[in-house]
């Protein structure tokens, strides 16, 4: 797919270390073409057209410029397996398992690659040997885009400048979306040798011509991907995947695997988490952060329309990451650091994210949804029923003609739409803002049907950390991870971590240690309780959310009190000031002994499993006074 017919090949705007690096990547790579991106509309318009002629995309008739990608069915989602970080000391990013690593059985893999749930490790100079053999020629035959981009606003101390190389022009398409994409960044460059910008190498694997059978709209290579990270030289090198976070190497690759290894050195927190500010019926405004796994309704919270209680507000700043520093004045201060969404599409409707649906039809890239013969898009859980057998018919993100009784779902349960930030109409004023947002509540969460209550806080910070750090939640449809098992993911970071999780919880916890910060205080949160006789969830959700933050907020303003429990406190209903603004089944604010003594034996043979010696004393006394507390009621 010739794209750039009048390329702009000129690299003499690049700082000179970029320009180093282009060079080599381009001798190693040996693309057909090259082209430094400018950000303009112009040339955003030039390569969407471009990929519509070859049938990358397809334009959505009833929207204006959005349109749809459909994948190749073997690259749907992040590879968890194939996602390594790299440094001279494996102990610096994973600690050994007590049963030891598994042995790599795949001939694509290497046989060094230590695996572990907690991510992967390998020698860098061996993974550098590896990837220097797939890069040589993998270019051949495709252009070569150079995208200069930034994470975080313009002017920011906190923004990082970064540069990626690719193959995949739907990756301009959508860094474009998702990052500050523009040459002017570099003017943003904080160090005089321009060391500080991340390097980010990334290609879908297939030199051209090839005789391999491969999916021409969505080229990939699923037996040689690799998603690598190098810490101590700033760079991201990922390969053979077309798809979301293993491709668009600002979200996960830079925004947290490089930037928590950033954050560790420099002394701030780059977590996996929404930021959301909500004005009471008062008038007073508060900014939260919230840290909820892959795909359990980041999106939905950070957007909420508030229902149940008059007078709320919520605005959002962003759905998924958060960069957060400590302020002069001891306060944590949050930036976005990206510029777009990329939200699950399955399950957004009007009546679950009524903004979410509003902004999505224009600008919009989707991948993996599926389409009417109206020109809309369809997935799961989008407010219609369509079966296939009426009108519309529906194309399936198989491209083929779907219909309900052919038993599985028309849209992939990890479809997304990449829409960029400006569109969400409750847009935090603050958004933009180089200082960022003062957070006064952390509030962890996962997806679990029994046993976790509603809401608690937790008593202070170290025990907070303890919280984070005991996460579990019911796997989805974001990695590779099959069925509904609950999974460990501690601070919502499990795929994300880019060091060793023993350090990251020291670092969290050296922050309890300092004088002179007004620390957040700490919740965790569950929507997802289910009744066990009838399946049903306890709790109506989505818009109804706002009367545990309502809750939440009382508690910073001192007007809610609460029950100690063992696991930390809840609303207490039995007073006026739990939660307001209907019913609350009781089963949603119970704390069973028998449940959390079990979940206490879980989260050690976790911590002794996969981070043992590298534990922090601290956490392993969180636990155990849990475990004592339980044992007195
Ligand atoms: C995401 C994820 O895409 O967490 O945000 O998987
Ligand atoms: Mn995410």
């Amino acid at each position: 797919m010739e794209v750039f017919a009048n390329a702009n090949n000129c690299l003499d705007g690049l700082p000179a270390k970029i320009r180093d690096y282009v060079e080599e990547k381009i001798k190693l790579c040996q693309p057909a073409n090259f082209h430094v991106c400018d950000g303009s509309d112009q040339e955003n318009r030039q390569l969407l057209d471009a990929m519509e002629a070859a049938g990358v995309v397809r334009r959505l008739t009833k929207y204006k410029n959005c349109y749809i990608a459909t994948t190749d069915p073997r690259d749907v989602a992040r590879v968890e397996s194939r996602t390594v970080i790299c440094t001279k000391n494996m102990n610096d990013i994973i600690s050994t398992p007590t049963s030891g690593f598994p042995v790599v059985t795949d001939p694509n893999l290497p046989k060094n690659l230590k695996q572990t749930p907690l991510g992967n490790w390998m020698d860098t100079d061996e993974m550098l040997e590896i990837l220097e053999e797939r890069f040589n020629g993998c270019m051949r035959g495709r252009t070569m885009y150079v995208i200069p981009y930034m994470m975080g606003p313009y002017s920011s101390p906190y923004s990082k400048v970064a540069v990626e190389l690719s193959d995949s022009p739907y990756v301009v398409a959508s860094m474009r979306i998702m990052t500050r994409m523009s040459s002017n960044v570099f003017k943003e460059i904080k160090t005089s040798d321009g060391s500080d910008i991340v390097k980010c190498l990334h290609s879908v694997g297939v030199p051209l011509p090839t005789d391999k059978p491969i999916c021409p709209t969505w080229p990939c290579n699923p037996e040689q991907t690799l998603i690598t990270h190098f810490p101590d030289r700033n760079e991201i090198i990922s390969f053979g995947s077309n798809y979301g976070g293993n491709s668009l190497c600002g979200k996960k690759c830079l925004a947290l695997r490089i930037g928590s290894t950033l954050a560790k050195n420099e002394g701030w927190l780059a977590e996996h988490m929404l930021i959301m500010g909500v004005t009471n019926p008062e008038g007073i405004k508060k900014y939260f952060v919230a840290a909820f796994p892959s795909a359990c309704g980041k999106t939905n919270l950070a957007m909420l329309q508030p229902v149940g209680i008059p007078g709320y507000k919520v605005e959002c700043i962003g759905d998924d990451i958060a960069w957060m520093h400590f302020d002069e004045e001891g306060r944590l201060r949050a930036i976005n650091p990206e510029y777009g969404f990329f939200g699950v599409a399955p399950g957004t409707s009007k009546s679950t994210n009524p903004i979410a649906l509003d902004m999505i039809h224009e600008n919009t890239i989707f991948t993996n949804v599926a389409e009417t013969s109206d020109g809309e898009v369809y997935w799961e859980g989008n407010g219609e029923n369509f079966d296939g057998l009426h009108e519309p018919t529906i194309l399936s993100w198989k491209n083929k003609r779907w219909s309900v009784d052919l038993g599985e779902p028309a849209a992939h349960p990890n479809s997304r739409f990449c829409t960029t930030i400006k569109q969400c109409s409750i847009l935090d004023p603050a958004w933009n803002d180089p200082q960022g947002v003062p957070i006064e509540g952390i509030i962890f969460g996962g997806r679990r049907p029994a046993g976790v209550p509603l809401v608690y806080e937790s008593f202070d910070w170290q025990h907070g950390v303890f919280v984070g750090a005991s996460m579990r939640s019911e796997a989805t449809a974001a990695a590779e991870f099959k069925g509904k098992q609950i999974m460990h993911d501690p601070f919502a970071m499990r795929p994300f971590f880019g060091y060793n999780f023993g350090s990251y919880l020291a670092h969290w916890l050296s922050f309890g240690k300092k004088d002179g910060l007004q620390l957040p205080r700490i919740y965790h949160v569950n929507w997802f309780l289910r009744d066990p006789e009838t399946n049903g969830f306890l709790w109506p959700g989505f818009g109804e959310n706002i009367r545990v933050i309502d809750w939440i907020f009382r508690r910073l303003t001192n007007q809610a009190s609460a029950r100690e429990t063992p696991i930390g406190l809840v609303p207490d209903q039995a007073t006026s000031d739990g939660i307001r603004g209907g019913e609350v089944n009781p089963a949603l604010l119970e704390v069973s002994k028998e449940f959390w003594l079990n979940e206490c034996q879980a989260m050690n043979k976790y911590f002794e499993e996969n981070v043992n010696t590298n534990l922090p004393e601290d956490i392993r006394t969180e636990l155990n006074n849990l475990q004592k507390r339980l044992l007195q009621i």
